[in-house]
């Protein structure tokens, strides 16, 4: 059984063995074993994963080491920011790769670092935020309809921005935060619409039963989406005051209409790729 593999090198200098030292630590190589003898030491680098690697065709680093890294840019950065030396800069190669190749200190030839742009050992489903031909309903409540009135247009606005008619956009009005969930109930029911956003705000201040307003209306809101399949966006302002609803319905905080509809058309979107017609 083999122990450990490890390409040996052997600096002319103390000088060159600091250098190499250097180099490879400032890379993000692990500190590995260091041994010394009498007339001897030595020190080794590690990487998660390492042997020998074989390969042929077109567009092979033309360097002797091959480091694989997360991020090629970074690493590219932080090795002009030391003055290493570089034999090509970083560029995009034909094999989805980030790549830049390094002179080694003393003369040891060439280290090709790359990153790959895609993670393709592990495959990752991300929909689109494309809402074209879908149809929404956005239940708005009218308590606080100061606040929610902006949370309806933040919403509007990104299912047309990603591509829903206007036409396939029906808005259901209802008297406050506690009724969402049994509207939202109804229209998922009808088989009508691709995804819902329910939209409200409940403030503090307003309620002397605030969490129980919340806490049903959270609650009754997920199941909707659990046991119909109808994505429900969250477009609901919980805040301790009107100013933190201000500040989240289009102010300082971005607004929580728009979010709420963008994930909407991303759960319908995953829910078209998952489904075949
Ligand atoms: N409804 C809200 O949407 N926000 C609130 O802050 C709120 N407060 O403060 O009470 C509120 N109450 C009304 C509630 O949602 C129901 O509409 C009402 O209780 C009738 O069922």
């Amino acid at each position: 059984m083999i122990r450990s593999f490890h390409r040996l090198l052997i600096p002319a200098s103390e000088e060159d063995f600091r250098k190499l030292e250097e180099f490879f630590s400032a890379l993000g190589f692990a500190a590995g074993e260091s041994w010394s003898g009498r007339r001897s030491r030595g020190r080794k680098f590690e990487a998660f994963e390492s042997g020998v690697e074989l390969a042929m065709g077109e567009q092979m680093p033309a360097a002797e080491f091959v480091v694989e890294v997360d991020n090629a840019d970074i690493v590219a950065e932080a090795a002009r920011a030391r003055g290493f030396k570089f034999a090509s800069e970083i560029a995009d190669c034909d094999w989805g790769a980030r790549m830049f190749i390094l002179e080694l200190p003393a003369g040891f030839g060439k280290l090709a670092v790359f990153s790959y742009k895609e993670n393709w050992r592990q495959p990752t489903r991300e929909s689109q935020l494309d809402s074209t031909g879908m149809k929404f309903a956005l239940i708005v409540a009218r308590f606080n309809a100061f606040i929610t009135e902006r949370l309806l247009s933040g919403a509007t606005d990104a299912l047309r921005r990603t591509g829903a008619a206007a036409a396939d956009i029906e808005i259901v009005r209802v008297p406050g935060a506690f009724e969402l969930p049994a509207a939202a109930k109804m229209l998922a029911e009808s088989g009508k619409y691709s995804a819902l956003v329910a939209i409200g705000c409940v403030i503090r201040g307003d309620t002397a039963h605030y969490d129980v307003i919340v806490n049903e209306m959270t609650r009754g809101i997920g199941e909707v989406t659990q046991t119909t399949g109808v994505p429900v966006g969250f477009g609901v302002l919980t805040c301790e005051t009107l100013e933190q609803a201000i500040d989240r319905a289009g102010l300082k905080m971005g607004n929580k209409g728009f979010e709420a509809a963008l994930a909407a058309v991303e759960l319908a979107a995953l829910k078209r790729t998952l489904q075949p017609r």
